[in-house]
């Protein structure tokens, strides 16, 4: 059976964030904020195409895509760079590539046991994050 994302996900643990918001120069009061922050993904997926919606008492992020086509990604909310990004499956994982202005920049997403895994990846930094189910 393919893999299924699909579901209300929340943050348990989230390892050098503030690594990977340094090297997309997020200023330091947003990192401050951001990195009490618990958010939940809430992810809706039919076959190729993807729903997922990051929510926080600060900002929310809304990702629309279909695997295999590029797409103009704004990153509104975040570092509000624009971005070139392309979904694809490696195995069982959802892989991005964002190519612009900031080298490396990517994420890893794939489901571990009862968890929803992402690797966030900018210039030298990674940032792995581990959500629950809620
Ligand atoms: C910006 C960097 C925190 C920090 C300031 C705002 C949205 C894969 C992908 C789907 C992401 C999450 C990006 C988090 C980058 C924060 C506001 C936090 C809540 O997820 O699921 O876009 O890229």
């Amino acid at each position: 059976m393919p893999v299924d994302f699909s579901g209300t996900w929340n943050l348990v643990s989230n390892d050098n964030f503030e690594g990977y918001m340094v090297a997309l120069g997020i200023d330091f009061a947003t990192r401050k904020i951001a990195k009490m922050l618990k958010p939940q993904k809430v992810i809706k997926q039919d076959g190729d195409s993807f729903y997922i919606h990051t929510t926080s008492s600060f900002r929310d992020y809304l990702l629309e895509f279909k695997v295999g086509e590029e797409f103009e990604e704004d990153n509104k909310g975040l570092d509000n760079r624009k971005c070139k990004s392309l979904v694809t499956w490696e195995n069982d994982k959802l892989v991005c590539v964002q190519t612009g202005e900031k080298k490396n920049r990517g994420w890893t997403h794939w489901l571990e046991g009862d968890d929803l895994h992402l690797e966030l990846r900018c210039e030298n930094q990674v940032c792995r994050q581990v959500f629950k189910r809620a």
